[in-house]
């Protein structure tokens, strides 16, 4: 059985439980406390050399890092990762995207606002997100016009990598009322019958 030593709180870790659910596999959760900096002590390190999580653990002990890549080990072979070399790119093309474009500026904004509770020295940062953050949220509001997913007409791990933090946005002050084809497109993949929810 996998294990995952992750935060339920954490859009990063919620990926991975999204995931493993909408596929149906058992899995043991192991909650990390990164507040109390649980990611930087010598045997968590032995997962994780850069202290982060998620991590999956495999049942031979050898684990897997980085949100998105474990995303891609999960669903080999399933219907959440096309297998068409331009399809599967444009998969990954989107988790790029979120790595780079969307998580620094939307999952940042809300750690300062959620976790850290808007302090003063961080004002600036935290406004600075909210210009860039809006930025990725029109680039995937005209994705979503056209398709219903982001890549076409199938669910898959781009959406999960997407929808991870953009559903929870308000928690870091964005305000989606200006962007309702993401507003149907959350619905829509909460929809799923085997969707599984962030606090569930
Ligand atoms: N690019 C990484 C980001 C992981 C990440 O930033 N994890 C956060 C929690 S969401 C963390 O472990 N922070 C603790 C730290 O940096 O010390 C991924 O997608 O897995």
């Amino acid at each position: 059985m996998y294990k995952v030593y992750g935060d339920y709180r954490s859009g990063n870790c919620y990926k991975i439980k999204l995931t493993l659910h909408l596929l149906d596999e058992a899995y043991e959760w192991i909650p990390v406390d990164i507040v109390k900096g649980e990611t930087k002590s010598p045997a968590f390190l032995q997962k994780n050399p850069n202290g982060k999580i998620p991590v999956l653990e495999l049942e031979d002990g050898s684990t897997l890092w980085e949100s998105n890549a474990i995303l891609n080990f999960l669903a080999d072979g399933s219907d959440l990762l096309p297998s068409e070399p331009r399809l599967r790119t444009q998969v990954l093309q989107w988790q790029f995207f979120e790595q780079y474009s969307h998580e620094p500026n939307i999952a940042v904004a809300r750690f300062i606002q959620l976790y850290q509770g808007l302090p003063e020295a961080r004002r600036a940062e935290y406004e600075a997100t909210h210009v860039e953050g809006y930025k990725a949220l029109r680039v995937m509001e005209q994705q979503l016009e056209r398709t219903p997913y982001l890549v076409g007409d199938r669910y898959s791990i781009a959406d999960i990598a997407l929808y991870a933090y953009t559903h929870v946005a308000h928690e870091g002050g964005f305000d989606l009322s200006g962007f309702p084809a993401i507003r149907r497109w959350i619905d829509r993949v909460a929809s799923h019958p085997r969707h599984v929810g962030m606090l569930d």
